[in-house]
């Protein structure tokens, strides 16, 4: 039998056949049956440029249905699909293409120069470009290809795709996720939110992270269900799409945004069956919000890159605010003691490890990161803190990797500190989240000059620009004569957050 995850979806869009799959506000649609044949021409454009079974495709593209059919195309012919966060800048996108060695670098028209230089430097072959409209080099072969209809036979650990999480050494890693992987997920959000062919999900997150792209896709793929494909997040067009929709994903600043609008109403949503939010801690306060204003308890679940999603609330029954819910079925669960990896008793935190067929089979090309972290008996390390009241519902109390999650995005705090340490004028600096109203945590920077030196604030930022994603810079630097350490000589970043808690508040 073929774990190729393409078969059942191939299922789904001959069985839909002239039934929506993705439209626009544009006023463009794509039935499943186009997404069949669109794949397939796609799949022999990839064909044509070289990509083989196995070859990473990277995709750094702004979102439309086309970057969709793309990632349909690469599941067909069992190339890996290798998304990359459009704001990420030239220089982190030379990191992936080196370390990936991706077939092919697919970019937009804008930075198409750049992208050919970098491939060049990389040694990527080939570089081709997508726009929204469905424009672009890539466009143009896949009209002139010659169709693939066929499916290509896969294992059970082949690769569907590889996405990146930044890591706590400063080092990204490819977490490597199994078409496998993939499919048990969809297939298990589809029964646990009752997705049907009668959904229509409002589609406002981007499709460069598990959440918009699996999350959001595979399930409505599994389901044969329909998608409104919005560039981005805008509560003006939210409401006028709740008119017609039927499920929202989102991450927890969708929400407070939604909440503080006096337009949420009970009427406003009525259509409406369901609001997921998940990918960082949405507040208490929030869920409350919005289920006094419209009458719907928001549904928050839990996952991560390396797993897919874990821990939901349950559809049936209460999704009590400030938890995830429970275990997923299929997903296995336990919390342990940080130093001694023992299980911890029912009520305590601990270290929470995930083990199913959702987990991912490693880091790419990092077989060292993969042992620490996924162990022989098939635990996942997640390093969030999390601890389970009498209910059985999962908290997730904080994190004991040194991460920011600010609109949903990770920061990795290594990252930004090596850069601001590149500057002559520092002397070392650390870099913490503190609570945003709207982002979350805010992404902020604590610096030590070098003895005599006058950088500022600008000074700082202005390193930065070009250099790093503009969700990673920091909203605020401040300037400190030391950095509160303890007696192991580690900075104190509790201390730091304590002492600047006030700053977005
Ligand atoms: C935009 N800005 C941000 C962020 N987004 N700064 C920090 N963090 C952010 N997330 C900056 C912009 O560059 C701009 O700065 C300023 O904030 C205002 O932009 P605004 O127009 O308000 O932003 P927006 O376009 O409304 O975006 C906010 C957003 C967006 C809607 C929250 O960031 C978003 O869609 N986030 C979703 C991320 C996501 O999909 N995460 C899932 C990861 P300036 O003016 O200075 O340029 S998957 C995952 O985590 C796991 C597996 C899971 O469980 O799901
Ligand atoms: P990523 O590496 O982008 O996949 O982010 C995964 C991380 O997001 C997890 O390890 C958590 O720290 C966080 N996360 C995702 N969903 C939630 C949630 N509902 N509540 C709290 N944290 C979450």
């Amino acid at each position: 039998m073929s774990h190729n995850l393409f078969e059942t979806f191939a299922a789904r869009m001959r069985e839909r056949g002239n039934a929506d799959f993705i439209t626009t506000r544009e006023g463009r649609r794509y039935s499943y049956a186009d997404a069949l044949g669109e794949s397939g021409r796609l799949a022999g454009a990839l064909t044509a440029l070289g990509v083989q079974q196995g070859d990473r495709v990277a995709v750094q593209v702004d979102k439309s249905p086309e970057a969709i059919l793309l990632y349909l195309a690469c599941l067909r012919i069992g190339a890996v699909y290798l998304p990359l966060n459009t704001g990420y800048t030239g220089e982190e996108i030379r990191y992936f293409l080196t370390d990936a060695e991706p077939a092919l670098f697919v970019c937009r028209a804008a930075v198409l120069d750049e992208a050919r230089r970098l491939a060049a430097e990389t040694g990527c072959p080939a570089v081709e470009t997508l726009g929204t409209a469905a424009d672009g080099s890539l466009m143009e072969k896949a009209a002139a290809a010659t169709l693939r209809d066929d499916i290509v036979e896969l294992g059970e650990r082949d690769l569907a795709a590889i996405l990146y999480t930044s890591g706590t050494t400063g080092r990204s890693k490819g977490a490597m996720l199994t078409h496998r992987n993939l499919g048990s997920n969809a297939e298990t959000l589809v029964g646990a939110w009752r997705f049907s062919a009668e959904d229509r999900l409002i589609h406002a997150l981007p499709i460069f992270h598990t959440h918009g792209l699996f999350v959001a896709c595979n399930v409505t793929l599994m389901a044969g269900a329909s998608m409104r494909f919005l560039p981005k997040f805008d509560a003006d067009v939210i409401f006028e799409e709740m008119a017609h929709g039927t499920v929202l994903m989102g991450v927890p600043t969708f929400y407070t945004r939604l909440a503080a609008d006096e337009r949420l109403t009970p009427e406003a949503t009525a259509r409406m069956r369901l609001f997921v939010s998940g990918s960082a801690p949405l507040t208490a306060e929030t869920h409350e919000a919005f289920e006094a204003k419209s009458g719907h308890a928001i549904l928050e679940r839990y996952g991560m890159t390396e797993t897919n999603m874990n821990i939901s609330n349950p559809y049936d029954g209460a999704r009590r605010a400030g938890t995830v819910g429970m275990p997923l079925p299929g997903v296995e669960m336990r919390i342990t003691d940080r130093e001694t990896g023992a299980e911890v008793p029912e009520g305590e935190i601990g270290m929470l490890q995930i083990r199913g067929p959702n987990v991912f089979i490693g880091y790419w090309r990092m077989p060292e990161k993969t042992r620490e972290e996924l162990l022989e008996d098939g635990f996942f390390i997640t390093g969030d803190l999390a601890m389970v009241d009498d209910q059985g519902y999962v908290h997730i109390v904080g994190r004991d990797k040194d991460l920011v999650i600010s609109g949903g995005y990770n920061v990795y705090p290594k990252e930004v500190e090596q850069l601001i340490d590149e500057l002559d004028e520092v002397q070392e600096s650390a870099v913490i989240g503190l609570p945003h109203p709207d982002f979350g945590e805010g992404v902020t920077a604590v610096v030590v000059r070098q003895p005599g030196a006058a950088i500022d604030e600008a000074g700082v930022l202005a390193h930065l620009e070009g250099r790093l994603a503009r969700y990673k810079q920091p909203k605020r630097v401040f300037f400190v004569e030391v950095l509160p350490r303890n007696t192991m000589g580690k900075v104190q970043k509790n201390e730091l957050r304590r002492q600047y808690d006030a700053t977005y508040r």
